[in-house]
């Protein structure tokens, strides 16, 4: 007898609704569901998969331990045994100091996760972490936290009422948005242009987002920053800056006027290999539309200038008159606050930074982590503090870390690596312990973190599809296990549920001691005994219940509680995104800072790439749709058809390199050398070359039967550690300089 169940994908910021038919315990079908409130029948070839993935006989269902180059599948309670075993002797040797661990992109879109990382990290008491973070968003944290005082206060394009829109260095088309949550971003340009609006994409390549936009500005890589310094010259030289409502609620625009006049459009022209003219006309076009929004991602963050360029959306967003207004650059508000909202009472408003450094390098802290690249030096060099075992969660950073072969050649000096992770796969073979988490579908799912940056204020929870095997632990029991194995703890000591109490009474405790809190002078005790359930799903039904909608345990009745919003699987929608800017900025003056001297001091650094001449090829990454970075390439149905991991390369600079289109190349950087074929398209501008990240499944010893056979390289490889965006150590993986040569 067949089932049909609704589920959000998980996969991607798109979030979109779908309804799966099950027979027995197999998946027998996916279809879009067309009366999901948020995507409304909308879905990508991914979300098609999760059937397969679920299936796929190389995902781990119970924990490895590995004996030499052998592994043994083991009970739980001998994974945590073992965990305890190998773990315990390194703290006691070496410290605390010497554990550290990764946390990477999968987290954010897996709720069992997302929050009990931090339990983790309370937890567990390791003294700091690296994560993907630093590789991907790190810019747009560091601009969220001194412009508005928030690190994940990040406004959204209003996608649906804006009349103008300029896209930097995102391409939905392969992506779907990020730090964008729409379904079906491309039919929404098409609809900008529909109602009489324009749509413009500045990348170095004609992605597939362009097909959907008026106007390509191929940009030279790592320029956005002098790109937009120089609009913001041009609306502040012809009088165009405008505040509007703003106005009381802005400071440091003087000194943004103050800085900007080195940026002029004939100054950054050449370097940014655009017309002074051009820019002068977008300038000219983007104060004159009734509304419009900035809108800036990876390849505006993975890159030489990432905080200004970031810096400088949100400036020009703010000098038009376009933040928090309906059809410019809002603040979703969603409803259930999730950690990115919550600000802890204890902590006064306003950042420090470089508090620490790294042992190695000396690499500064930004916003509590150093670069991901000095991972790998921190674990091969000896001395104290050297790092002896890491606790790898949900990342594959022997793919997506900069100096991939670096890391690679670390992992295995360490003397204990731990690995919560659903694949046996070019990071997790390295660990001394698997621990698996549930697949997707056993499991319920809420997307947490990603309404926070939705283009409408929507919500919808899906409940798991199959029971989890018995005796298997979710994600959240896992890492609160290795909490206290971190801590101290023998396995058989531990007590989850306790624990998961604890936990859930400090968050309490801290949203109710904030005075701006719903809930403010509600009793602690009250709160925790009126929410019912356990793990991520009593923190969501208290999140949604002091959330603008909740039922604020009985203040609002009527409001919403997770009971209510289970009722309704195709979803709640609450309307567009309104203006509420007061409410978002957090900085220690309460108003929004426009000029952090922290960030401006970087313009000298982006004046002195004014002068640099360019000579030679530049690398970007790309995404493809039928990817997801490194970890889905074993879902045959995905990768078969025509190679994907192909280096692109405008003919001019392929006649220039001797290379035919289909022929091999070696691409050579100051970090390392990779062999891929070559794929000629003037859908390239001439001087860069594309290769997509997430490949390279050659290496020996992963269990990945499918993703080995079109193992692709590693663009990682090429990409050197020492290269970060000064103010936030962010990872530059665009705009490397490389060689091109036939193999
Ligand atoms: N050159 C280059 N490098 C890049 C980028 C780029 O554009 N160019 N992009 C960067 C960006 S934006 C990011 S976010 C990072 C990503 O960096 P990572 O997060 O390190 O890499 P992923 O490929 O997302 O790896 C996800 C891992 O989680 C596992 N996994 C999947 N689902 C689950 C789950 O539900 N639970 C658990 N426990 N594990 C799961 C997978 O098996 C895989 O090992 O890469 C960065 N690296
Ligand atoms: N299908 C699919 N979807 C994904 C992912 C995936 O791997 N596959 N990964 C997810 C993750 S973790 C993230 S962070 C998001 C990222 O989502 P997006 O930010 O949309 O990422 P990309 O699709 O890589 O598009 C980045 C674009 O930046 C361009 N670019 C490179 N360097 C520069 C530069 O210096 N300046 C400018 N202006 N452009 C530049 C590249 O040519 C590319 O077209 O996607 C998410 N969604
Ligand atoms: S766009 Fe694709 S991967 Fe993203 S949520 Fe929708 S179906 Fe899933
Ligand atoms: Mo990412």
């Amino acid at each position: 007898m067949s089932r049909t169940h609704l589920r959000t994908c998980p996969l991607c910021e798109a979030m979109c609704g779908l309804e799966i038919t099950v027979e027995g315990d197999r998946v027998t079908g996916i279809r879009p569901d067309d009366d999901d409130v948020w995507s409304r029948g909308y879905v990508c070839p991914k979300g098609a998969v999760l059937g397969d993935l679920h299936h796929d006989p190389d995902r781990l269902r119970a924990p490895l331990v590995r004996d030499g180059d052998t592994w043994r599948q083991v009970s739980w309670a001998e994974a945590f045994a073992e965990v305890a075993k190998r773990l315990h002797p390194v703290i006691q040797q070496h410290g605390m100091e010497s554990v550290t661990a990764y946390i990477g992109n999968p987290t954010a879109h897996n709720f069992s996760l997302s929050r009990y990382v931090g339990a983790f990290m309370g937890m567990s008491t390791i003294p700091s972490i690296y994560s993907a973070g630093t590789v991907d968003q790190w810019p747009k944290n560091l601009v969220g936290a001194l412009v508005y005082g928030g690190m994940w206060t990040i406004p959204v394009p209003d996608l649906d009422r804006t009349d103008y829109l300029l896209v930097l260095g995102a391409n939905p088309s392969a992506s779907q948005g990020s730090l964008l949550a729409a379904a079906d971003v491309l039919g929404r340009l098409d609809a900008i242009r529909a109602r009489g609006g324009k749509v413009v994409v500045v990348d170095p390549r004609r992605t597939g987002t362009v097909a959907h936009a008026d106007e390509w500005l191929p940009i030279r890589p790592g320029t956005d920053a002098a790109f937009l310094a120089a609009i913001v010259q041009v609306l502040f030289e012809e009088k165009r800056a405008d505040l509007g409502r703003l106005a009381g609620i802005v400071a440091g625009i003087e000194r943004v006027e103050e800085l900007c006049p080195p940026f002029t459009p004939e100054a950054v022209a050449e370097t940014c290999a655009i017309p002074a003219e051009t820019i002068r006309r977008l300038a000219r076009e983007l104060a004159e539309a009734p509304t419009a929004a900035v809108y800036g991602r990876i390849g505006t963050c993975n890159q030489e200038f990432g905080t200004l360029a970031s810096w400088l959306v949100e400036v020009v967003n703010v000098i038009s008159g376009n933040l928090d207004r309906p059809g410019g650059s809002m603040f979703s508000n969603p409803i259930a606050w999730s950690m990115t909202t919550l600000h802890p009472p204890d902590q006064p408003p306003g950042f420090e930074m470089h508090r620490w450094r790294s042992r190695v390098r000396g690499a500064p802290e930004v916003l509590g982590q150093v670069p991901l690249s000095c991972l790998a030096e921190e674990i091969a060099t000896p001395g104290k503090g050297q790092i002896r075992a890491l606790i790898a969660i949900a990342g594959n950073p022997v793919i997506s870390a900069p100096d991939a072969s670096r890391l690679e050649e670390a992992l295995p000096l360490l003397d204990c690596m731990i690995s919560v992770d659903n694949y046996l796969n070019e990071t997790s073979r390295h660990a001394d312990v698997i621990l698996p988490g549930l697949s997707a579908l056993e499991q319920p799912h809420y997307d947490e973190l990603i309404w926070a940056w939705s283009v409408r204020n929507a919500g919808k929870f899906s409940e798991a599809i199959f029971p989890p095997p018995a005796d298997r632990p979710a994600e959240w029991e896992i890492l609160l296990q290795l909490a206290a194995i971190v801590a101290g703890a023998k396995y058989g000591d531990v007590d989850t549920a306790t624990l998961d109490d604890l936990y859930f009474g400090g968050i309490v405790g801290v949203y109710l001691a904030d005075p701006r809190s719903s809930l403010h002078g509600r009793d602690a005790g009250e709160i925790v005994a009126a929410t019912e359930g356990r793990g991520p799903e009593r923190l969501l039904d208290f999140a949604i219940r002091c959330g603008p909608w909740g039922d604020l345990y009985g203040k609002r009745p009527g409001g919403l509680t997770l009971a209510r919003l289970r009722e309704q699987p195709h979803g709640v929608d609450m309307g567009p995104l309104e203006p509420r800017v007061e409410e978002m900025v957090r900085t220690p003056s309460g108003k929004i800072e426009l000029a952090p001297e922290y960030i401006t001091a970087d313009l000298v650094r982006l004046r002195e790439r004014l002068s640099r001449k360019d000579e030679g090829l530049v690398l970007v990454s790309r995404r493809h749709l039928r990817s997801n970075n490194s970890w889905m390439h074993n879902v045959e149905k995905l990768v078969r058809g025509r190679e994907r991991c192909t280096l692109l390369i405008h003919p001019e600079d392929a006649s220039r390199c001797r290379i035919e289109d289909g022929a091999r190349a070696l691409i050579r950087s100051p970090a390392g050398t990779v062999e891929a074929p070559v794929q000629v398209s003037d859908e390239m501008m001439p001087g860069v070359v594309s290769l997509p990240h997430g490949w390279g499944h050659d290496l020996a010893g992963t269990r990945l039967g499918v993703a080995q056979r079109y193992a692709g390289v590693n663009n990682n490889i090429l990409a050197p550690g020492y290269l970060v965006d000064v103010p936030s150590g962010n990872a530059v993986v665009n705009g490397i300089p490389v060689e091109v040569t036939p193999v």
